[in-house]
């Protein structure tokens, strides 16, 4: 039947995965929606026949007609309503990333293994992207030869209320150490951060950035990111793999080039909610689908504890300017 589904979290992102589950997605409908602002929780609600809307995530996830959880809150509730849908034996779609700290991280990895099962997809979208796709084809079958660099960029126009300049590593950069993780196969080993000077001393959004974020991978791999938050003129994700026989581009954006009065051009997209529209649609059909079958795929927990582990040491290095190394766990048995 179909798979009700429990929103948590409607802002920028929640929103639209309502939207999406509502008017995109085969075999899901919206049972329930929780944020804190119950007014925003009610308007989405208003527009779903059988949707309920709460403030309480724990009620949300009880409601009638659930059968799993899509979490879209902000990363540092993540944790405690992952831990009450493990309770709930829920399969969950959760948005990036798992938690902002490796510790947090750790601690739902250890529940989802006394579990003994998976329940987590995490929401690390660009693996559900053409481009990316192609990209990771093209380095699996070795055409290009050897990958050893990544040359990454990830600019915003401006970042959401509240940002701070961690998240340019907890909830930006995070996506270029799962990319890395997933494009190349190797866990990230150590982390260094640079930052250019500015004329003023601070960068556009008040923070030194744009800031330059380099990886060391453990199968010799090195990467390095521009991460720009307040870039201003729209959202960039670039990933370049440079490999022993040839180098391979992802994210110029060119999907249509205009000819007109001298010059060439085309649109930047604003935000990632257009840029990777096609890569979140096929991420939620996915889960949506495995959930209905009862299996778990996609990006695990220990992708998201990974994660948080590199992204805890991109912070340290953010703020201390020195090479900080990335301490994992050894993998459990559940996630080989
Ligand atoms: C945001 O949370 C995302 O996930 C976007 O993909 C990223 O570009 C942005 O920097 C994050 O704040």
């Amino acid at each position: 039947g179909t798979l009700g589904v429990a929103v948590i979290g409607t802002g920028r992102m929640g929103a639209d995965h309502v939207r999406r589950l509502h008017e995109i997605t085969n075999g899901a409908a919206v049972a329930a929606v929780a944020d804190p602002d119950a007014e925003r929780a009610k308007r989405l609600a208003d527009g779903i026949d059988g949707c309920t809307a709460h403030t309480d995530p724990d009620a949300a996830m009880a409601a009638p007609g659930v059968d799993a959880v899509l979490i879209a809150s902000p990363g540092p509730v993540h944790e405690a309503q992952l831990l009450r849908a493990f309770e709930l034996g829920l399969p969950v779609l959760c948005e990036k990333p798992l938690t902002p700290d490796a510790g947090s991280a750790l601690r739902v990895l250890e529940a989802e293994q006394r579990l003994g099962r998976r329940l987590v997809q995490v929401g690390f979208m660009r693996r559900y992207d053409a481009e990316f796709l192609r990209l990771k084809a093209l380095l699996d079958a070795r055409e290009l030869g050897h990958p050893m660099m990544l040359h990454c960029r990830h600019r915003n126009v401006s970042p959401s209320p509240g940002f701070t300049e961690q998240m340019m590593i907890s909830d930006s950069v995070v996506h270029e150490i799962d990319t890395t993780r997933w494009l190349l196969g190797q866990e990230i080993t150590a982390v260094r951060v640079l930052r250019p000077a500015a004329p003023d001393g601070s960068g556009p959004g008040g923070v030194g950035e744009p800031q330059l974020v380099l990886f060391e991978t453990d199968g010799g791999a090195v990467v390095d990111v521009e991460i720009f938050v307040n870039c201003g003129f729209g959202y960039q994700v670039r990933c370049e793999a440079v490999c022993s026989a040839g180098s391979a581009r992802v994210g110029d954006g060119h999907a249509m080039v205009t000819n007109a009065a001298g010059r060439w051009g085309g649109e930047i997209a604003q935000d990632f909610v257009v840029r990777f529209e096609d890569a979140y649609d096929r991420e939620v059909q996915r889960w949506v689908d495995a959930c209905r079958r009862g299996v778990v795929e996609g990006p695990s927990v220990w992708d998201g504890y990974a994660a948080a582990a590199a992204c805890e040491a991109g912070v340290r290095a953010q703020a201390t300017g020195e090479r900080v190394p990335v301490e994992l766990v050894e993998r459990p048995a559940l996630y080989r």
